[in-house]
């Protein structure tokens, strides 16, 4: 027999967006029990997200969440976008009135984890079998096994926070959804680094030998990223060639500037694509975060989004079950797409703009475009406020 729970929100998946979704909804007085296939080690200890922007940062402090964020976090101002022989800062506080910081993804799922299990939370890890029923009644349940033992949960809604690989964005039937979805010709080589950042905010390159990227997770540790061929094995790259191809990338000839190297702690290849499923809804079933779309990581905007989502998600999900009221979870998801083809917009173009391609016709264009960047504050306005972060509920 299998055991019997009873609860307002059954969220599948223990990622931000599940966790944070979590926390939410407690806020509103809904109570929640959170499914997740992976062990909490194991969720906690993924290398992701680098950047949190302005409203993300907003809506954690008002959630309680931003005491560590404030004390541990690296506010920045903005970014520099380079290429051969210019680099370039854009300040986003001054073209648009809004930082982002540097914040990993890991630290955000620290602090979720440690608020919920403050709050009791109950959260079964490590659940196999995970399946969703009656998506199409007020009534859905997911079961799943825990150990050995079958679990069964009825709830007003489930939502899917299971990311691009979980059972709940391919609930929603053929007939009624829809996808669109952009593979991109080139991947990133992610380096993590115990060696003080060589700049003090991020650099974004463009170089005849590819793109690269300089971020940090702290005084002491930097993130770098390379272009590299899709399908490019990562013993393929030694330590000694990354740090001359990002030497070469990131130098720009410039005022004596040098990247430092150091040991390289972790090192992995991240293919990059866009994909949008819509509707973000279906029945008593919402998507939040990647089950729902992914973009590839130029713009920063992953992590981002999926705090997005779930800030919407909530007072809609509250508004139903306390309620009745079934208005804001209705239009939960052609609100939550806006914002979504904002990102994937701007995702795309920081991508396109700065990875290099075979055709020489492209490079001009990037080049052209970059130079816009540099010499027009009306480009640079609209560059900051895509990557600063538009208002949650744009
Ligand atoms: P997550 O973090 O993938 O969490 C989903 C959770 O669901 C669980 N799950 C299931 N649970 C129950 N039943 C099932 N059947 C399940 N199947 C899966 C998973 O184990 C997992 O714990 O999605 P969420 O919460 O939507 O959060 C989204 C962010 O994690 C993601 O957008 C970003 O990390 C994307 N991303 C980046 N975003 C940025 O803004 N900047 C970055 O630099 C950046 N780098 C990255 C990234 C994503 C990466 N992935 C997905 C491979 C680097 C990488 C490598
Ligand atoms: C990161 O620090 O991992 C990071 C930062 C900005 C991006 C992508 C990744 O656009």
């Amino acid at each position: 027999m299998a055991q019997t729970l009873r609860t307002d929100v059954v969220i599948v998946g223990a990622g931000p967006a599940g966790m944070l979704l979590s926390h939410l909804l407690e806020a509103e007085g809904i109570e929640s029990i959170v499914v997740e296939t992976r062990s909490q080690e194991y969720v906690a200890s993924r290398i992701r997200a680098g950047i949190l922007e302005h409203s993300s940062v907003e809506l954690l402090t008002e959630a309680g969440l931003g005491a560590r964020i404030e004390r541990e976090g690296d506010e920045h101002r903005g970014i520099y976008l380079q290429w051969p022989h210019e680099r370039h800062h854009l300040d986003f506080v001054d073209l648009t009135g809004r930082s982002v910081w540097v914040y990993g993804q890991t630290e955000v799922q620290k602090d979720l984890v440690a608020a919920r299990s403050a709050a009791e939370q109950e959260i079964f890890y490590e659940a196999a079998e995970v399946t969703l029923h009656d998506l199409e009644s007020e009534r859905p349940a997911v079961t799943f096994t825990a150990g050995d033992e079958p679990v069964r949960i009825e709830a007003r809604a489930v939502a899917g926070c299971d990311g691009s690989f979980g059972p709940c964005r391919a609930a929603v039937p053929d007939a009624v959804r829809q996808t669109w979805e952009r593979v991109y010709p080139y991947s990133w080589l992610g380096v993590l680094a115990d060696v003080a950042p060589s700049t003090d905010e991020l650099i974004y390159a463009w170089h005849p030998d590819g793109f690269a990227m300089h971020s940090m997770r702290s005084a002491t540790v930097s993130r770098l990223y390379l272009q590299v061929p899709n399908g490019t094995p990562v013993d393929q790259w030694s330590d000694d060639r990354i740090w001359q191809a990002l030497a070469t990338r990131l130098g720009h000839g410039q005022d004596g500037w040098e990247l430092t190297p150091g040991p390289i702690t972790d090192k992995s290849v991240l293919p990059m694509r866009s994909h949008v499923q819509t509707p973000m809804s279906h029945g008593s079933l919402f998507l939040a975060g990647d089950a729902a779309h992914i973009v590839p990581p130029t713009g920063a905007k992953g992590l981002n989004l999926a705090i997005a989502d779930v800030a919407l998600l909530a007072p809609a999900l509250g508004a139903l079950v306390r309620r009745g009221d079934e208005g804001p979870a209705q239009a939960y998801s052609d609100t939550a797409l806006r914002r979504v083809w904002r990102c994937t917009h701007f995702s795309w173009w920081m991508t396109t703009m700065l990875h290099t391609s075979d055709d020489p016709f492209d490079a001009q264009l990037q080049l052209s475009q970059l130079h816009w960047l540099a010499t027009s504050e009306a480009g640079r306005t609209g560059l900051a406020e895509n990557y600063a972060g538009l208002p949650i509920g744009f």
